[in-house]
């Protein structure tokens, strides 16, 4: 397959006005009978209409009622002998399908003996030959036939107009759908089904019909779900007063699916995962994640239908913005401004351990990709993440009010179009003529342009005689594959001054009439740029990138000292939380280059790592009267050993973790007494309610209790792994639970067998509770390489099945993608294993198989002999013969 380049788009040949399906469905061979009102498009110049299809079968092709020629070149079906002129006419396919071979999950597909559809992005035209592309967009009217008893429930998007019986026990229903759409947002559901219903009036006076379909048994764990979606549709009209334009709104659960959910319009697909919750089986971030699911795929109602993408290259256009639009719902929804900070942090998080290693690596793409082979491939972190923090910068560029103008301006411009991230770009500062966003547009958008994290480095001088303190901020990005020279971008600095007592000072920038408020944001254009603040009465504590302004790499030399002050005071919370793990970060690095340093396997060391000082201020942070317990947590949990990874040029797995282990250790060891203290006055919290302030306090105890067990291991105190395995059998909800567990599992208890035993007895029919058993011991800690081993007996364990994503997740994905300690073995082992997995899922699921391809994208970081061993790994997937274009194009990047 060859790559498609974004600057060769041209506008389709033709139009598809309308569709009219209709559908016999049968799991061995579905009947597919389409009927498009198809015209010219006036502004091409005129040639054949080529219709994609994929893995179908066709019987008959009808123009205007008459037979006609056509030819099959490759996957497309080629029409040359068509009305001239811009006449509307119609055209009539009929093609089967086999929805039961259909293991890739994508077009039409059996689960559980009910029929779903997915077909974002290329999947519709493996239903029917189609303009399978975004920016065709058409009115479609559905008919579902099919057994009345093997599929009572028959649902397509928009509104049901009739439904009844026919002969031979089959029944009948036909949707039409009120908006135009493109072909990713069709879908259809047959089969045995029930559903939670809720009648909402919004705001307008308008009336809708919310329904969560799921099977028999898990209507009582829809709750959640419900009101997730309740509270997304009233969000979306309070914040940015877009309503809910349909009468009836549906959201369906099914137990395989490739990745989260599918917006399509007013049907939404969920993988399981994110609906069902109750609390005897969901945790406290299955419960957040569900609502920020929820919300993403309701918010694309907006951002994504209504207003679509022109390209595929555009994802960003709608993911980006639909993230940031989830992120901001969660935290209006979090409560408190602790709590908006603590879903900030996880943000960033997820966005320094996952997407800044893809911008440093062989899969690197901008924002708005140049070129694809598959576009699976490029439903990255990039574009959701990156792409909403791009977003999130124009929000801080212009405000929220500004902001919310700005999005009031794109739908008046684009409703019912499909366009490009210019367009928003253009319209969020058209909105806003004055603004910084206006003034540097055309810089503002390199960052859809240049793949890359910048680089700030910021050196600041204290002039006491002069009171002033300058400030140097210098920005670059290393070469990405395919663009070697980068351009300066747009990066705002939130920033603030500390005394050294921690107070904050006010700020006054040299020509300034006066001292300002004690929080600013600085834009920095130039590749260096130097800010002299004035008025300062002594050497002030620097506190920049505040909220994380940018998505950059701040390099600063910062001494512990002053590091410590912004842990104890900075008033704003994430960069107080930053300063820890950039104190933590510094000890880890610091000691995995110490060749001095021998470090066993199990961490055990002989020197404590943890300066005085570092303990101290963890003390003071578990035991501050003021601070949150999600917050707490947040600053006790040391970087992930992927994230110290990043910071190395060399990376020899095994000694991250043995260093981040030791700390770990010793963190539990020498702060024992307050762990104890932590675990008393967290541990009981009542009632259970998933929100922000109680799941915080689970999240501190459940901290806790595996601190006091990690302690446990190494004074050989049985006291607190029994009162763990207690809690694992006692627990009111998920949460308790499974903290036990897994306090049980990582300190590697003796316990710990009896417990997982136990937990499979319990759950053994909860699919989701044993997807979490499955990738618990997949993330073991690994002590003599004994992971590996047990993930390969687990494969043959009755449960698992490779041709469930979410159970491949849990078990294949946990080990080679979230246990870097015991997946980068010296024998190899962990890249052979991870080599037969691709291939194996490749013939299944290229989707799934691509993202596992993943695992090993840094590759060429590591040290001997993992690099080589690794890079043998990947070339022998590269080597096979019949890989798919998914793969194919992983692998390939990661050996180029
Ligand atoms: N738009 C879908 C993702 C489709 C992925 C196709 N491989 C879910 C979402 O982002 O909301
Ligand atoms: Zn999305």
């Amino acid at each position: 397959a060859t790559a498609i380049h974004r600057a060769d788009y041209t506008a389709p040949a033709f139009w598809i006005d309308s569709v009219d399906l209709t559908f016999d469905l049968d799991p061995a061979k579905t009947r597919v009978l389409s009927r498009l009102r198809v015209r010219r498009n006036a502004d091409v110049p005129p040639g054949p209409l080529r219709l994609d299809g994929e893995d179908l079968n066709l019987a008959r092709v009808l123009v205007n009622g008459a037979g006609t020629s056509f030819k099959l070149e490759g996957a497309q079906l080629v029409l040359e002998n068509l009305p001239e002129g811009h006449e509307p006419f119609d055209l009539e396919i009929f093609t089967t399908c086999a929805p039961v071979k259909n293991t890739q999950l994508s077009g039409l597909y059996v689960s559980q003996g009910t029929f779903f559809t997915q077909c974002e992005a290329e999947g519709f035209r493996r239903i029917t030959y189609f303009l399978d592309r975004p920016d065709v967009m058409a009115s479609y009217t559905v008919t579902l036939r099919a057994d009345r008893a093997e599929y009572p429930v028959l649902l397509s998007n928009g509104n049901l107009v009739d439904q009844g019986a026919l002969d031979d026990g089959r029944h009948f229903a036909k949707w039409v759908d009120p908006h135009k759409k493109p072909c990713y947002l069709f879908a259809l559901v047959a089969g045995k089904l029930v559903a939670r219903e809720q009648r909402i009036r919004a705001r307008s006076g308008n009336d809708h019909l919310l329904q969560i379909f799921v099977r028999p048994g898990d209507l009582e764990k829809t709750e959640h779900a419900m009101n997730s979606l309740m509270a997304s549709i009233a969000w979306d009209e309070a914040r940015f007063g877009l309503p809910l334009d349909l009468e009836r709104f549906m959201i369906v659960a099914t137990s395989d699916f490739n990745m989260g959910a599918m917006e399509n319009k007013g049907l939404n697909i969920f993988n399981t995962k994110y609906v069902l919750a109750s609390q005897s089986t969901a945790t406290d971030a299955d419960f957040a994640n569900i609502e920020s699911v929820v919300g993403h795929e309701y918010f694309h109602n907006w951002t994504g239908n209504r207003v679509t993408c022109r390209d595929w290259f555009q994802l960003s256009l709608k993911e980006g913005l639909t993230v940031f639009r989830d992120q901001e719902f969660s935290q209006d929804l979090s409560g408190s401004p602790s709590a908006r900070a603590v879903k900030r942090i996880e943000d960033v998080r997820v966005l320094r351990t996952v997407q800044f290693p893809e911008d440093a690596g062989p899969m690197a793409h901008p924002v708005r990709p140049d070129s694809y082979v598959e576009i699976n491939n490029f439903y990255t972190v990039t574009i959701y993440e990156k792409g909403a923090e791009v977003v999130r910068m124009m929000h801080t560029l212009v405000g929220r009010d500004g902001f919310a103008a700005g999005m009031k301006l794109y739908f008046e411009r684009h409703d019912g179009q499909a366009v490009t991230c210019d367009d928003f770009a253009q319209a969020i500062a058209d909105a806003n003529p004055g603004s910084e966003l206006a003034r540097l547009l055309p810089q503002f958008k390199r960052w859809y342009a240049q793949a890359g994290t910048p680089r700030v480095r910021a050196r600041g001088a204290y002039d006491a005689g002069a009171r002033t303190y300058t400030l140097t901020l210098e920005q670059g990005i290393a070469p990405t594959p395919g663009q070697p020279v980068k351009e300066p971008m747009v990066i705002p600095v939130a920033l603030g001054l500390l005394g050294a007592d921690g107070a904050a000072l006010p700020l006054q920038l040299e020509g300034e009439a006066g001292a300002g408020a004690p929080d600013r944001t600085v834009v920095l254009t130039e590749p260096a740029h130097t800010y002299t603040f004035v008025n300062v009465p002594s050497e002030p504590v620097p506190s920049l990138l505040r909220g994380f302004s940018a998505p950059v790499l701040l390099d600063i030399e910062a001494t512990d000292a002053q590091l410590l002050t912004l842990l104890a005071h900075d008033t704003d919370p994430f960069n107080r939380w930053e300063a820890g793990q950039r104190l933590a970060l510094r000890i880890a690095i610091q000691a995995i280059g110490d060749t001095s340093l021998d470090v066993p396997a199990d961490g055990a060391l002989q020197r404590e790592l943890l300066p005085a000082s570092f303990v101290a201020a963890m003390r003071d942070v578990l035991r501050h009267p003021a601070l949150d317990a999600a917050f707490k947590e947040l600053v006790l949990a040391l970087p992930s050993e992927g994230y110290i990874a990043e910071q190395l040029d060399v990376v020899d797995p095994q000694r991250v973790h043995a260093v981040r282990e030791a700390m770990r250790q010793q963190l539990a060891v020498a702060l024992q007494p307050d762990w104890e203290w932590t675990w008393e006055q967290h541990h009981d919290t009542g009632g259970y309610r998933p929100d922000a302030t109680s799941s915080g306090r689970r999240a501190l105890a459940g901290m806790a209790l595996s601190m006091l067990c990690l302690a446990a291991r190494r004074t050989g105190d049985t006291v607190w792994p029994g009162r763990a395995y207690q809690r694992f059998k006692d627990a009111g909800n998920m949460t308790d639970r499974f903290n036990a567990l897994a306090a049980l599992v990582a300190s590697g208890q003796p316990l710990a067998a009896q417990a997982l035993a136990r937990f499979h007895a319990m759950f053994k029919d909860e699919a989701l509770v044993l997807d979490k058993w499955f990738a618990l011991q997949a993330g073991a800690p690994d002590r003599g390489g004994d992971v590996l081993p047990a993930v390969k007996e687990l494969m043959k364990h009755p449960d698992f099945s490779l041709k469930n994503p979410n159970r491949a997740r849990s078990l294949i994905f946990s080990y080679c993608s979230a246990n870097p300690g015991a997946f980068h073995r010296q024998d190899a082992a962990g890249y052979a294993f991870w080599a037969d997995r691709v291939i194996e899922l490749d013939t299944l699921n290229p989707q799934v198989a691509a993202r596992l391809a993943r695992a090993l994208d840094r590759w060429s970081k590591l040290a001997e002999p993992y690099r080589t061993a690794a890079r043998d790994a990947i070339a022998r997937v590269a080597a096979k013969p019949d890989l798919s274009n998914d793969v194919r194009e992983v692998v390939g990047r990661a050996l180029a």
